[in-house]
């Protein structure tokens, strides 16, 4: 059965991939599983309709035969446990790749959308420059403690996981902040994560949203 995902409209990041369909749409083109992708307004996010799948109101959302689910960590360990190819065979190295993927939202995550939204919505206040080296040396840190694991290889656990997949979209978010590059190793590995074929097809995807838009590309 085909899955329906849902995915913004009209994305504000412009077409740049950094909405959370975008890990959903990466995951199921690794696992070579084709999908459907309902477009949803703002408006109709917060409809009863919607909120029916998501009770936040929010994208992504996964429908699959009598299967609704939110929370895009959800979905990608969704996919990859009913898919080969994103979570190891043996037990304990699977534990370890679902570890990662925690630990890309719920540790490494936080401090980077923090950055990003103080300066999305407290940018112009006058106590924000005061705030930005605390909220930065909070993501250094993550980095610094990331880039220690990683080491020389070229994925967290040795071969591609969902963890990485869910790792590199969430370190995306620093492209433009200069972070990433303080940390070579970081920036080589969102690089790989960003030339695999699977990754290159889900950015097209949603990139061809924007485009199609009046005034888009
Ligand atoms: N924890 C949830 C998950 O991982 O699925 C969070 C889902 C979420 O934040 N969804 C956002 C949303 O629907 C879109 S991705 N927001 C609308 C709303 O809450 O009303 C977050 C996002 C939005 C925009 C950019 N951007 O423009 O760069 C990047 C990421």
């Amino acid at each position: 059965m085909t899955p329906t995902i849902t995915a913004f409209e009209a994305s504000p990041d412009r077409g740049a991939g950094l909405a959370r369909d975008m890990r959903v749409r990466w995951a199921l083109e690794e696992v070579g599983q084709p999908y459907a992708v309902r477009l949803v307004s703002f408006a109709a996010l917060k409809q009863p309709a919607h909120r029916a799948l998501h009770p936040f109101g929010q994208i992504p959302t996964y429908e699959e035969g009598d299967l609704a689910l939110f929370e895009s960590g959800a979905i990608v360990l969704h996919i990859a446990e009913r898919h080969p190819g994103l979570l190891p065979e043996e037990p304990n190295a699977r534990s370890r790749a679902i570890a990662w993927m925690f630990a890309a939202l719920d540790t490494v995550e936080p401090p980077i959308w923090d950055l990003d939204l103080a300066r999305m919505v407290e940018g112009d206040k006058p106590w924000h420059a005061a705030r930005q080296p605390m909220l930065e040396d909070r993501v250094r840190q993550r980095l610094g403690e990331l880039a220690a694991r990683l080491g020389g290889a070229d994925w967290l656990e040795g071969v591609f996981t969902s963890g990485d997949l869910l790792m590199v979209t969430v370190l995306r978010r620093l492209h433009g902040s200069g972070l990433l590059d303080e940390y070579p190793s970081l920036a080589a590995y969102v690089v790989r994560g960003e030339m695999r074929p699977a990754y290159r097809r889900a950015f097209a995807a949603q990139r061809a949203v924007f485009d199609s838009r009046p005034g888009g590309s």
